[in-house]
């Protein structure tokens, strides 16, 4: 044997850069079903059935174009249960003259994998990921020297580097962000079409089973098992989404409904993140449908944004400051997660909401994560590695490289403002101007303190208060510190003692 390539379970792509070269005649193909990744957190079930599921999928592929795969199951005699030691176990048996891989998206395998050529003996040859736009180097050179990482600006080099929405040297309409116009609320809609979803195949069935058997006490139901498994689902997923919803993705991305738990969304992190779907392709194929007048620009801007922006600056992010990113705690917030975060049994109607709905599909759209469980923690003071453990653990799409930036700096500021500039912290007030939770919802959105009062304008005040030293000197919270200032000294006693008052009964496991 020539080469044995190992492709990890989030590389499913045929033009990977450990793949180009491939020759059928001499080469092998590693992929394993390990214990330690499926543990390393308890990951939800339909995350790991997922996976493995796609996993078996792609080897199945891999087979049919003349690769000799040896897939490896978790549940196969003699499984070894890591990725080093099912690798050190296939060189044994094969003998090959080298070994290569693709560089992982996590630090932690990124550090295992530097030692395996000590432990196999052999040459290993990691190759760049280049299934992203912007590689490291190109990453750490835009940040060096830059007082402040504003994503915006990375963004405008994306724009420029891939000329996507770009007319000549200027941005498509004449301006870069039509966020301002995708702040709407949205309404009920029984005409909106359903995003398409599939059956589970035999392949499926067996892998639901096994995770049912094996990581029965995880988070999460297996009956709505709908991802795709195979590339050609996953690109009818986007062109389903590019058809029945792009056109309205932008004026409903904040909204939130009860009921409606995928709205405009696009459904596509999951297959992005494992390989099935190519970035820029998904964007170019965006693109198109502004250019040929059948998307809104407003919509498609705010779409590719979110791929060729946020998604590359946060893997940019993540890799300049780890180790250590994960660990970071700002604001010195040290409280347990409330168990609520695993059951949904809470009588606040937002968060059951998206609690609910994460335990039934291991989804949740952005500004659920970001401005209702990710807004609470933030503002309860939750220890911020704790809720990066539960987002890693609870979502079909989570891999640190995208999860922590997200969490840990957009979520919490523990970073203290390495990735967004101010916390997004927002009382109740938000969450009623963009959903429907609050129509259903035992507290009165609009009552501020005592019995009934919605907690988390209690809450909202409160944190400001406790992080008044670390937070009042930022220039973008000046507003509300101002307006604390202005309040009598027995109003915000009163919102002191309703919030911890609350506190306390979720730090005692009471029911709030
Ligand atoms: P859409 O709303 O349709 O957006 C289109 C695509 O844009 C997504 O598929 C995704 O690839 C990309 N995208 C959008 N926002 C972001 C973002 N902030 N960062 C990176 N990519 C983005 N995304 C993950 O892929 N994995 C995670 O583990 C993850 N954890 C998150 C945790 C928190 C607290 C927050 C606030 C956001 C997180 N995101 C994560 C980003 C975002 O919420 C998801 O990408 C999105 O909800 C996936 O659903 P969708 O495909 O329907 O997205
Ligand atoms: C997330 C995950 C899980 C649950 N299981 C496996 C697995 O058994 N085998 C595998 O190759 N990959 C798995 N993955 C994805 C890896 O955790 C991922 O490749 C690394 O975290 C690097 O991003
Ligand atoms: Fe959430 Fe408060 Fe609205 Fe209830 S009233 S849904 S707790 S924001």
């Amino acid at each position: 044997i020539r080469h044995l390539i190992f492709i990890l379970g989030d590389q499913l792509s045929p033009n990977l850069a450990s793949l180009r070269d491939a020759d059928p005649a001499q080469d092998v193909i590693l992929m394993c079903e390990v214990m330690a990744e499926a543990t390393y957190v308890r990951h939800h079930k339909l995350k790991i059935a997922f996976i493995f599921s796609a996993m078996r999928h792609f080897a199945e592929e891999l087979r049919q174009q003349g690769f000799t795969v040896r897939y490896r199951r978790l549940d196969d005699e003699g499984n070894k249960g890591s990725f080093r030691e099912e690798l050190r176990a296939a060189v044994t048996e094969l003998s090959p003259d080298c070994v290569i891989v693709t560089e992982p998206g996590e630090w932690r395998v990124l550090e295992d994998m530097k030692g395996w050529w000590q432990l196999l003996g052999l040459p290993v040859d990691i190759r760049a990921d280049d299934r992203f736009l912007c590689s490291h180097k190109e990453f750490r050179d835009w940040a060096s020297g830059r007082k402040e990482l504003t994503m915006e600006f990375f963004y405008r080099e994306m724009r420029r580097k891939t000329g996507l929405l770009m007319e000549g040297d200027h941005p498509a309409g004449g301006r870069w962000n039509y966020d301002a116009e995708n702040r709407k609320p949205a309404s009920p809609d029984l005409l909106r079409p359903k995003h398409k979803s599939y059956k589970p195949d035999a392949l499926s069935q067996e892998v639901i089973a096994l995770v049912e058997e094996r990581f029965g006490d995880h988070i999460g139901r297996l009956d709505r098992f709908g991802f795709a498994v195979t590339r050609a689902q996953a690109e009818t997923v986007l062109e389903s989404f590019i058809r029945d919803f792009l056109p309205q993705f932008g004026e409903t991305q904040d909204a939130m409904l009860v009921g409606d738990p995928f709205l405009n969304h696009s459904l596509i992190s999951f297959y992005i993140n494992i390989g099935f779907l190519d970035p820029l392709a998904v964007c170019r194929a965006a693109e198109e449908e502004y250019r040929a007048c059948r998307a809104p620009l407003n919509a498609v801007e705010g779409f590719i944004r979110q791929i060729i922006g946020w998604r590359e600056y946060v893997r940019g992010v993540y890799w300049l400051k780890m180790p250590g990113y994960t660990e970071l705690n700002f604001l010195e917030a040290k409280r347990p997660l409330p168990g609520f975060f695993w059951t949904g049994e809470t009588d606040m109607k937002c968060l059951s909401t998206v609690i609910d709905e994460t335990i039934d599909h291991a989804y949740a759209h952005h500004i659920q994560r970001l401005m209702i469980t990710g807004n609470f923690a933030l503002l309860a003071g939750i220890d911020p590695f704790q809720v990066h453990e539960w987002y890693l653990e609870v979502y079909a799409d989570a891999y640190e490289w995208v999860e922590a930036p997200n969490v840990i700096g957009m979520t919490q500021f523990a970073d203290g403002g390495i990735l967004g500039s101010k916390p997004y912290a927002a009382s109740g007030n938000y969450i009623s101007k963009m959903s429907d939770y609050c129509q259903h919802c035992r507290y009165d959105v609009k009552k501020k303190v005592g019995e009934g009062a919605c907690p988390f304008n209690a809450l909202y005040w409160d944190f400001l208060d406790r992080n008044g030293e670390k937070l009042s000197g930022n220039r973008r919270l000046a507003q509300p510190y101002a307006t604390w200032r202005r309040m009598s000294d027995e109003q915000r006693g009163t919102y002191r003692k309703s919030a911890q008052g609350f506190l306390k009964k979720l730090e005692a496991g009471e029911k709030v």
